[in-house]
């Protein structure tokens, strides 16, 4: 599972969620890439130019498919701003397993309002330059499996509509 979107749109608080709801099953393994643990954990000499956010997304999509290739879980989180990247994961992962692209669709006035890191606000003042969605791209999934809209669902309520067409899809 990749939850791509902005800043604040949601995606660890979904990806949290889901990770709790996998482990209840006791079925599979489950892993969670979110952005800001890799970041830490396997990116940290990365910046957020466009090749060094193509790199940390390869990365996860390599780690997510070595993971899909031993029957694990993997809910991977990061912004992914470009869709070429996207892509290249997808094909990374489908040889493995399902791949299911969940667009956190949340308007990017109200992440700017939650700004819990603050970085929104300093994008704004010019403190910060290269912030995804003020003045970096974010190119809009055009087919993603799902799209989450934060403002008009509840995480919980987001988390059972993936189970939903996970369930649809034959996948549990
Ligand atoms: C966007 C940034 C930036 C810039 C630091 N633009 O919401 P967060 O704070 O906790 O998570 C964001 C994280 C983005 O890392 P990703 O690895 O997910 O990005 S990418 O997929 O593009 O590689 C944000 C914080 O880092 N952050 N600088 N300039 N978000």
């Amino acid at each position: 599972m990749f939850i791509t979107g902005l800043s604040g749109s949601g995606k660890s608080t979904l990806a949290k969620v889901l990770y709790v709801r996998f482990m209840e099953m006791r079925a599979r393994s489950v892993s969670l890439l979110d952005g800001d643990i890799v970041r830490k954990n396997l990116s940290s000499e990365l910046n957020f130019s466009r090749d060094h956010r193509n790199l940390n997304v390869h990365r996860i999509g390599f780690v997510a498919s070595e993971i899909t290739k031993n029957r694990g879980i993997v809910i991977c989180a990061p912004i992914a701003p470009y869709g070429q990247s996207r892509h290249t994961v997808r094909e990374m992962i489908l040889p493995y397993g399902g791949f299911i692209e969940v667009f956190m669709s949340t308007p990017l006035e109200i992440c700017e309002q939650r700004d819990r890191k603050g970085i929104y606000a300093k994008a704004r003042a010019g403190i910060m330059k290269g912030v995804t969605g003020i003045d970096d791209p974010y190119e809009t999934p055009q087919s993603p499996e799902l799209s989450i809209d934060t403002n008009q669902l509840t995480p919980t309520e987001a988390a059972q509509e993936i189970f939903l067409f996970l369930e649809e899809q034959g996948y549990i």
